[in-house]
């Protein structure tokens, strides 16, 4: 049976702003405190989720999460009416409040791993939520990822949802922004790659000395257990800690896989030939496409810069293969002639086409950081929720929706303003019913 793979898109929530709030990630930390354009933010994915599909790439869409997290600030023991937390929140814990605003649910990447019906022992669809431990501000996620992926595959038939992994920071889990899947065909059963950043009882030269290791290998070995993954296809490596260090906060900052073609830069993973090897022998040898980028020929601070290795690398429905790239490995003059050789060379990627996606990069997050990747065959597709599969009305209706509720300036001081909460909810309330998806968000729970 054909299999596609549907990308889910992050919509990005009308609070898209910029809080510094990911140490490790340069340009979270670089843009910190600066004003955001949530509209233009919203617009520039909404952009990159048409024109894929008008390749014929499979499109959906993960709505916002609700902020502010009014139900956090509650459990942190800021009371009184809505208004009142997000004023005392403001006053005594303005860092916690950036944290329950932010609209970091836009990088789906992170919002869960996914495993395809054909790996998977009893044939169906793995979900786990990430956990995302590693920051306070992403961890308030998990609750909200779970609710919609249960929401749009709502099947039990076909979908299995895992609770996301408990523990604290020794299962601490990023999602499938550190796990690629290379198969023969999407259809086919595949290989696995998990990539972690430390380890129980790692020594110390085996971790970063600057920045945090987001994902563990104990977080990665727990999923491939829980979605019944063949042991034989599945393949674990950590990452250099070297590239943490240089702002590789996750595996798909420096590489990036699909189906039989691996690119990835020579510094990624502690003895990158080995791990190479690994899944060459577990995929077929001779039928992996390796693309590696040498540090002569970019160095980590331009892979880092541009992005590169965040671009989306897609097989069309010609089976032309293309890379989706920051509009950054553009402006780069290294990373753009690699680009340009690359394309004329040996390679199946033969078109790169370069977004302007600046709102969302500048706080660390390109086109693979937007979407999450899940392989479905026809019948599993039919069984998703369909209201969030993007088409030319869906697209157009919400470029309005956004037109109408988005500001075009926001800044970290602007959050408790009572209005822009009475705007956020008129937008999430009309995005539920455009998506047809219920009352998903409490605010509309409490309000019936
Ligand atoms: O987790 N940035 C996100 C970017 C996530 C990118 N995703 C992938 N690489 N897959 C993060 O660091 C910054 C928010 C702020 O500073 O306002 C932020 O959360």
């Amino acid at each position: 049976m054909e299999a596609f793979e549907v990308n889910f898109d992050g919509l990005v929530g009308p609070t898209h702003n910029y809080g510094g709030l990911s140490f490790g990630n340069l340009s979270s930390s670089k843009h910190a405190l600066s004003f955001s354009n949530p509209k233009e933010a919203a617009k520039q994915g909404l952009a990159k989720m048409k024109w894929l599909g008008d390749l014929g790439i499979r499109q959906g869409i993960l709505p916002p999460h609700e902020r502010p997290d009014i139900a956090t600030l509650k459990k942190l023991g800021f009371s009184g009416n809505d208004m009142q937390i997000l004023q005392s929140a403001q006053q005594q814990a303005p860092a916690i409040l950036m944290a329950c605003f932010t609209a970091s649910s836009m990088w789906t990447a992170n919002a869960a791993t996914v495993s395809p019906s054909a790996d998977t022992a009893d044939h169906k669809v793995h979900f786990t939520p990430a956990n995302l431990y590693g920051n306070f501000h992403r961890s308030i996620e998990a609750e909200g990822t779970s609710k919609i992926l249960r929401t749009i595959f709502h099947d039990e038939d076909y979908f299995v949802h895992h609770a996301p992994l408990p523990g604290g920071s020794i299962f601490s889990d990023e999602g499938a922004a550190n796990h690629t899947r290379f198969s023969q065909g999407h259809h086919n059963p595949g290989i696995e790659f998990f990539v972690y950043g430390r380890f129980l009882e790692a020594p110390p030269n085996r971790l970063p000395q600057k920045f945090p290791s987001r994902q563990t290998l104990e977080a990665s070995t727990a999923i491939s257990r829980l979605h019944r993954l063949n042991p034989e296809k599945v393949v674990f490596a950590q990452q250099n800690p070297d590239a943490i260090d240089a702002g590789v906060f996750h595996n798909d900052v420096i590489s990036v896989g699909n189906q039989n073609i691996f690119f990835f830069h020579s510094s990624a993973f502690v003895e990158t030939p080995h791990v190479i090897r690994e899944i060459q022998q577990k995929f077929h040898p001779e039928e992996m496409e390796l693309i590696e980028v040498m540090e002569a020929q970019i160095p980590i601070a331009d892979a880092v810069q541009s992005y590169l290795f965040n671009s989306q690398l897609l097989t069309l429905p010609d089976r032309t293969t293309i890379l989706v790239s920051p509009i950054e490995c553009q402006e780069n003059p290294v990373v753009k002639k690699y680009m340009d050789q690359l394309i004329t060379g040996n390679s199946t990627i033969k078109t790169v086409h370069y977004f302007d996606l600046r709102q969302s990069m500048k706080n660390g997050g390109g086109p693979a950081c937007l979407r999450l990747r899940v392989v479905l065959t026809e019948k599993e597709l039919q069984k998703c929720h369909p209201g969030v599969l993007l088409n030319q009305h869906l697209y157009e209706r919400l470029t309005l929706w956004v037109e109408k509720h988005y500001r075009d300036r926001l800044h970290p001081d602007d959050l408790a303003d009572p209005l822009l909460l009475e705007e956020i909810r008129r937008a999430l309330d009309d995005l539920t019913q455009i998506l047809q998806l219920g009352s998903i968000y409490t605010f509309q729970q409490e309000k019936k």
